[in-house]
């Protein structure tokens, strides 16, 4: 998981593992169920891209978080050619989407990091979270 902080990284990784949902800051990396956690300041800070890439080295699929309210930029174009695997864009927060053109300028700005499919959810009522888990999962 990765995207920048506050993007709901923690919460989604608590919902795919079938946990409570429990405000908790990420502070480092750390392994929720089967998901790699990180946090929002590794990609927030271009001195720590390094750190994702170490996170990142065994996993099968790296997910760009951005949510849909603070749109802040904080992916470089083409990031993900900085992994291995298939990268998935995940578009949070939906349910407190200001319109539709929030959610359409969140998957622009995953679609230029390179995440090329997107799945817009929400990590408060759970819409959209089934299609993502299918992904996942297929
Ligand atoms: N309404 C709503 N709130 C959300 C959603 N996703 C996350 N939140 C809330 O946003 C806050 C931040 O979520 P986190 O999952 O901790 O964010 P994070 O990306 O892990 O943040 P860092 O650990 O700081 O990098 C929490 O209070 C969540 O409950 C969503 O889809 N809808
Ligand atoms: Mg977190």
């Amino acid at each position: 998981m990765l995207g920048p902080i506050g993007s709901g990284k923690t919460t989604l990784c608590q919902w795919l593992a079938g946990l409570e949902r429990e405000y908790s800051k990420t502070y480092s990396v750390e392994l929720i169920g089967g998901s790699i956690d990180t946090p929002g300041e590794y990609i927030e800070n271009r001195g720590l891209w390094y750190r994702l890439k170490v996170a990142a080295a065994d996993a099968e699929m790296v997910l760009f978080v951005q949510d849909c309210v603070n749109l802040s930029n904080h992916f470089a174009p083409g990031h993900s050619a900085m992994f291995s695997c298939p990268v998935v864009g995940v578009i949070t927060k939906i349910d407190l989407a200001p319109g539709p053109e929030a959610i359409a300028e969140a998957k622009t700005l995953l679609e230029l990091a390179g995440a090329n499919t997107c799945f817009p959810v929400s990590l408060l009522t759970g819409e959209g979270l089934d299609k993502l888990k299918e992904f996942i999962y297929a």
